[in-house]
């Protein structure tokens, strides 16, 4: 098989999450960080300005790292990162989703908010991107990717009032997290499941800014294990099935995807349809306001459409009526 091209960038939760799958199914690839000296190769095949680009030996781009991994998941069935059982499979997307949109907050609220993290990743930034043309140059670069970067704090919703809700959210998540790797390699088993990638993307980088991480490593070994594993991930046994998931997993998705993520995003679906350009909201008795993010509303779109697709699978229902998420999928 050729190998394929990954645009990416080390600070992109979406593109190590992209190559993490490409090293577990063993696909050849290139690791091509993103930064000026590849920029006119990288618009040649990106529709959007947004990493991770993956292009393949036949020239085409893609983009966006859910629809991506669903492709080669299509084409390079083993092994798979899909459950037999049809409502695992489901619950496995879904906690993708609630990885990529709502842990993205939880990412970027500390890697931008607090001044260390700012500079660190701004360090890390510039240096990706202008390492090649000198100090100086590193310089510049670091002071304005931490202004534009801080700057955009308030398009993922981190703002004074969401500052505690983002931060209770992320330190809840881990905390149920390390309960439930407490016996399992990974989120579903002994292998790697969608939920892995999604979740694993934000917490890779938030285990490497100084905040965030700090937090981790003090608070959850099994976690940073986990961390660490998924980096090139490997099947160590077979998926388990919900009734062995279901302690530890069903708190996450009572206390964090039905209370926080999926209201929220269903409220900024709504405020896009409404054509507002702010939204309030309540979650878990918190308010909540923020511009509209326009992405998320297609990506709820999205997984309404695979739950209406799976809603028959045995004892699925069940799952999302007890966990509460039932109501915000239908
Ligand atoms: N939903 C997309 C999100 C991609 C995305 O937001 N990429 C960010 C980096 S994490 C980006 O390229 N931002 C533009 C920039 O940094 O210039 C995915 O899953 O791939």
């Amino acid at each position: 098989m050729s190998t394929f091209r990954i645009f990416g960038s080390e600070l992109s939760p979406y593109s190590v999450k992209v190559r993490s799958y490409f090293r577990y199914k063993n696909l050849p690839h290139e690791w091509i960080p993103r930064s000026p000296a590849v920029q006119a190769e990288f618009q040649k095949y990106a529709k959007l300005p947004l990493v991770p680009l993956v292009v393949t030996p036949d020239g085409e781009g893609l983009q966006d790292s859910t629809p991506i991994l669903e492709h080669f998941e299509a084409r390079h069935r083993d092994p798979t990162i899909e459950p037999e059982d049809p409502a695992l499979a489901f619950v496995a997307a879904l906690l993708e989703e609630y990885g990529d949109e709502w842990g993205n907050k939880w990412m970027f609220h500390y890697r931008w908010h607090y001044v260390p993290d700012a500079w660190a990743t701004a360090e890390r930034i510039a240096l990706q991107m202008m390492g090649a043309q000198g100090t100086l140059a590193v310089a510049e670069a670091r002071a304005a990717v931490a202004e534009r970067m801080t700057g955009r704090l308030g398009f993922v919703g981190s703002n004074k009032r969401t500052q505690p809700i983002i931060e209770a959210s992320f330190k809840r998540a881990l905390a149920l997290i390390e309960a439930h790797l407490q016996t399992r390699p990974y989120l579903l088993g002994g292998r790697p499941a969608m939920a892995d990638f999604g979740l694993w993307g934000q917490f890779y980088e938030a285990a490497t800014d100084p905040t965030p991480g700090a937090i981790m490593r003090g608070s959850a070994p099994k976690v940073m294990a986990w961390v660490a594993r998924m980096v090139a991930p490997k099947s160590e046994g077979a998926f388990e099935t919900w009734a062995a998931l279901a302690p530890t997993l069903t708190p996450l998705l009572k206390e964090e995807v039905a209370a926080l993520f999926l209201p929220w995003s269903t409220a900024n679906a709504q405020a896009i349809e409404r054509g507002d350009k702010s939204f309030e909201t309540t979650l878990a008795g918190a308010a909540w306001t923020q511009e509209p993010q326009k992405y998320h509303a297609r990506s709820l779109a999205a997984i309404r459409r695979k739950h209406a697709a799976a809603k028959a699978a045995p004892g699925l229902e069940p799952i999302l009526e007890e966990s509460g998420c039932l109501p915000f999928l239908a």
